[in-house]
């Protein structure tokens, strides 16, 4: 008994290192419009077509729809766009004023599709190339077809919710003409049920006036073909979404700084992208709800808690059969706008996501790299210091970084200069070395009459106003602080002046900016954020924009380094809060978790659920934020972090400091060499980052992506894929020494890929779980048969550094015996790849020749790079020696050397990559 007991003590005081405040932030039951939606049930849908409205024109159609119960009138307008999306749009016909529409999320106007449109009198059916929707009248609902199957209907479960704008009841009649019909005034029996809550609302000490009172919108969308759902990040919780509904409070987005954010939550986060994608065996579609308000997601018919081995074995003996998966997105004010994203294989909805709003730019390769970072680096010397000690320990690592205290007073833009006297020289040092420099600028500005920003903005009116049209004030590091309102294109194109050269001279053109508390965090706001009542540009509610803001943010600071630099170089930002399109500026870091084994767990799921919704260039802070990593928890991270996109160690300031030397030398050494596996892949990194960019796929992918027909994946999120090439399995535990490796099937039943682990070439060729011993140093990592990988393998201080490297080859052959695999260079830094300043190379293997040729026959680059040795894996026979031919034809032969049973090197081709095309050939 007491044993229980002291177990019982003891769990609860680990539950109390880290706990969130959940009394700072809302319920679904405490946000009124969302209590409201959700608990919509209807038989039927109220809401009915006007079939005589109907408009068509060659891409688009207009109907009115009208909802029963009240005579409020509505316009869809249904759309095809190219590559199997619809997109739909349903507002208030005629509403009291105009309803917000998202701004900034999309990359430019989607290509629109010619559609064809037949009617029966009662229903409308839109083909589009080989899909179709079908437009039910009454109730209103709508199916979309891909290919003839039933993919995605939305409104199927009569959850549709649209809050028409009216006019409060007991306020003064509306001045003009009392007599004139109003269409837009709501019958009374409407408000006599209305809840508190609907036309102004506490919580906590703040009141919200909704002055525009209730303008919720919501809508059900059934995935007809899916098992699982995922997507909608920022939670930390798996990638499979649960099911919500009956279970909890639904999943919510509303972009917030929590502080000491808790595992396994749909509580909101830093960031908001609103989509959910549905993926089963027969095909993968999404949804995108395009909506900055706050937005809660609730989830139906999902089996996702169940592991691996459940999975497996529930599987087996024939899962118990269920609805299809349904999401009811439920937001706060805006208008019901959404694309559907109709696959069919999950690659294709992630396409066709970033074919709206876009994938992220090529890094610049240092940013690829590592990069060292904590709260603080107290000054010039240390910031020195650690960067030689990186060199002293011999380990690469290519950014520094410094938050908020190098900072005057936390006022941006400045520095402070008794500790740091000479920023520019300081600058200057790290890039005589290699490497870079980003410091932090916030959002929130300090009132402070001496501040040139704060005299500025309060000049000329660009703080965000509050509800009475004065400069809102709030608390946040610096004090009393207000906050530019980037919605106004003059705003940020000042914003964006403040980063160059001319402006802020202790600044170069090459550092990094890491925008932060950009939800924005207020700290005695509500919720930790801005009151909704706030005013921005255009004379929006913050609560209509809300999820927008740090992104607008980003368009500002994006702006105003490619300025800084000319529009020379990629500008490097990282940024915490994220929406929609976000991608297009910035990295993203999933903020402050903490030194919990739990936490590098959480990191998979949630950088797999930013990187399938856009975010491909995410990482989580390595070691932990929050607390003292043990040794084995930190030396773990790395290893983890080393196959993540972006890969920073950062830590609190109340933390001990963690630099790698200061643990003991084995563990200083599991570090190092995890830091240097990543950048002996950093050809690999930075080829998957141009692909990303030109294909607009995730680098970091769930094992569906590519094994969509095996079920036992669906549910598993401590594994991932980079690209189609390699298969990570990061120890994540305490005191491992052995993890299981589930080996996915290509077929949903027994048919395997060739895997070779990375370290030794071991060759796995199996379905299932595979258990693998792991010793301190091991990250079990295979790379795929059928695969043609690039690495360097002469490790630099920083990947500056690399540039001129030569490149090792690793091929691993498929069951044919055949390989692929793809090479981008260029300068790794410049826009000058986008004048066709690169080279991107295809290599092949087949019937024992390794062919290389290049992909883009117009573009070109003058590189020193040069192919030092090539290894070929999966081989039965050892060849006696290989020819290379160039493409002058010219034969030279080249030597076999460490011939193993698995694998075996051609030594120093040494052919130039500016070669355009070369081959090399295996003799017997
Ligand atoms: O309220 O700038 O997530 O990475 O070190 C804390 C100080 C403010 C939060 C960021 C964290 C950063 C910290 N910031």
């Amino acid at each position: 008994m007491r044993r229980y007991t002291l177990i019982f003590l003891l769990v609860i005081s680990v539950i109390n290192i880290l706990a969130v405040d959940k009394n700072n932030f809302k319920t679904c039951e405490q946000a009124s419009f969302c209590k409201r939606s959700r608990n919509v049930q209807h038989e039927k849908s109220p809401f009915e077509v006007n079939i005589d409205t109907l408009i068509v024109s060659p891409n688009h159609i207009n109907v009115d729809l009208s909802n029963k119960h009240n005579g409020q009138i509505f316009v869809l307008k249904l759309e095809g766009i190219k590559g199997n999306t619809f997109h739909f749009e349903i507002d208030e016909k005629s509403p009291l004023k105009p309803r917000y529409r998202v701004v900034d999320a999309l990359k430019g106007e989607p290509k629109y599709e010619a559609i064809k449109v037949t009617s029966t009198g009662t229903d409308i059916t839109v083909k589009c190339g080989e899909n179709k929707a079908i437009i039910y009248g009454a109730p209103f609902k709508i199916e979309f077809y891909q290919n003839d199957v039933l993919t995605i209907s939305a409104n199927s479960k009569a959850k549709m919710h649209f809050e028409h704008l009216r006019r409060r009841q007991d306020s003064p009649p509306p001045p003009e003409n009392e007599n004139e019909h109003n269409e837009n005034e709501a019958p009374v029996q409407d408000q006599n049920h209305e809840e508190p809550g609907t036309w102004e609302e506490n919580f906590k000490s703040h009141h919200d006036v909704k002055p525009n009172g209730p303008s919720a919108v919501a809508l059900d969308f059934t995935y007809h073909q899916a098992n699982i759902l995922f997507g909608i990040p920022e939670h930390a919780d798996s990638f499979a979404l649960k099911t919500t509904v009956g279970n909890g409070d639904p999943y919510r987005l509303y972009n917030l700084d929590v502080f000491e954010y808790e595992l396994n939550s749909r509580m909101a986060l830093y960031g908001s992208v609103p989509v959910v994608y549905g993926h089963g065996q027969k095909s993968a579609s999404g949804i995108y709800w395009q909506n900055a308000a706050e937005t809660w997601v609730d989830i139906a018919g999902t089996a996702s808690e169940q592991n691996v081995m459940e999975s497996i074995v529930s599987f087996v003996a024939g899962s118990r059969q269920q609805d299809a998966p349904s999401a009811h997105f439920i937001s706060e004010s805006g208008i019901i706008d959404v694309f559907v994203m109709l696959g069919p294989s999950p690659n294709d909805a992630f396409k066709q996501y970033t074919a709206l709003t876009g994938s992220g730019n090529l890094p610049q390769m240092f940013a690829i790299g590592y990069h060292q970072c904590r709260w603080n680096y107290n000054d010039q010397q240390d910031v020195m210091q650690v960067a030689h000690k990186f060199d002293e320990h011999d380990i690469p690592m290519d950014t520094m970084w410094l938050d908020i205290e190098y900072t005057d007073s936390k006022k941006y833009f400045t520095w402070d200069h008794q500790k740091f006297p000479n920023a520019v020289e300081m600058m200057k040092n790290l890039t005589d070395m290699g490497r870079h420099l980003t410091f932090i600028i916030d959002p929130h500005i300090k009132r402070d009459s001496g501040y040139f920003f704060h005299n500025d903005c309060t000049d000329r009116g660009y703080y965000i106003k509050n509800k009475d049209g004065k400069d809102y004030e709030g608390w946040c590091w610096p004090g009393s602080a207000s906050y530019p309102d980037f919605f106004d294109p003059e705003i940020r194109k000042y914003y964006a002046d403040q980063y160059l050269l001319e402006n802020f001279k202790e600044n170069a053109r090459d550092t990094g900016i890491w925008n932060d508390m950009n939800e924005p965090s207020v700290f005695n706001g509500p919720e930790i954020t801005m009151p909704k009542d706030n005013l921005h540009y255009g004379g929006w509610e913050h609560r209509d924009v809300h999820n927008l803001y740090g992104q607008m943010q980003l368009v500002g600071t994006f702006d105003g380094l490619l300025r800084r630099a000319q529009n020379e170089l990629r500008p490097f930002i990282l940024t915490r809060a994220h929406f929609s399109g976000t991608q297009r500026y910035a990295a993203v870091w999933t903020g402050d978790n903490a030194a919990e084994w739990g936490h590098l767990e959480a990191s998979i799921p949630m950088c797999l659920s930013l990187s399938v919704a856009g975010i491909s260039f995410c990482g989580a802070d390595i070691g932990g934020f929050f607390g003292n990593p043990e040794s084995e928890l930190l030396y773990r991270w790395y290893q983890t972090g080393a196959f993540i996109p972006f890969f920073r160690a950062h830590a609190h300031i109340d933390t001990k400091r963690r630099e790698p030397w200061l643990y003991p030398e084995d563990v200083k050494l599991i570090i190092r060499d995890a830091i240097r596996k990543r950048y002996s892949f950093l050809p690999l990194w930075y080829t998957m980052f141009y692909e990303h960019e030109r294909s607009g796929l995730p680098i970091m992918r769930p094992l569906l992506s590519q094994y969509p027909l095996d079920k036992n994946v669906y549910n598993i999120d401590n594994q991932f894929m980079l690209s189609d090439k390699l298969l990570i399995r990061p120890v994540m535990q305490k005191g491992a020494s052995k993890v299981d490796v589930y080996f996915p099937s290509r077929n949903g039943d027994k048919q395997a890929d060739i895997w070779y682990d990375i370290d030794d070439y071991r060759k796995i060729e199996r379905v299932g779980v595979e258990s693998v011993p792991v010793n301190t140093y091991k990250v079990p990592v295979y790379q795929r048969g059928g695969t043609i990988i690039p690495r360097k393998m002469r490790i630099r201080r920083s990947a500056v550094l690399m540039e001129n490297d030569p490149i090792t080859l690793i091929v691993a052959v498929d069951s044919d015996k055949r390989a692929k695999g793809t090479l981008y260079l260029d300068d790794e830094k410049s826009f000058a790849y986008r004048q066709g300043k690169y080279l991107y190379i295809e290599f092949e293997f087949k019937d024992g020749v390794l062919s290389s040729q290049l992909i883009d026959e117009t573009a070109s680059y003058t590189t020193k790079v040069w192919l030092e040795r090539v290894i070929i894996v999966g081989l039965d026979k050892v060849p006696s020696s290989a020819t290379l031919r160039a493409s002058n034809n010219q034969a030279t032969q080249v030597e076999i050397i460490d011939a193993t049973k698995t694998a075996f090197t051609i030594r120093k081709p040494g052919i130039s990559f500016m070669e355009p095309t070369w081959s090399i050939t295996l003799n017997n």
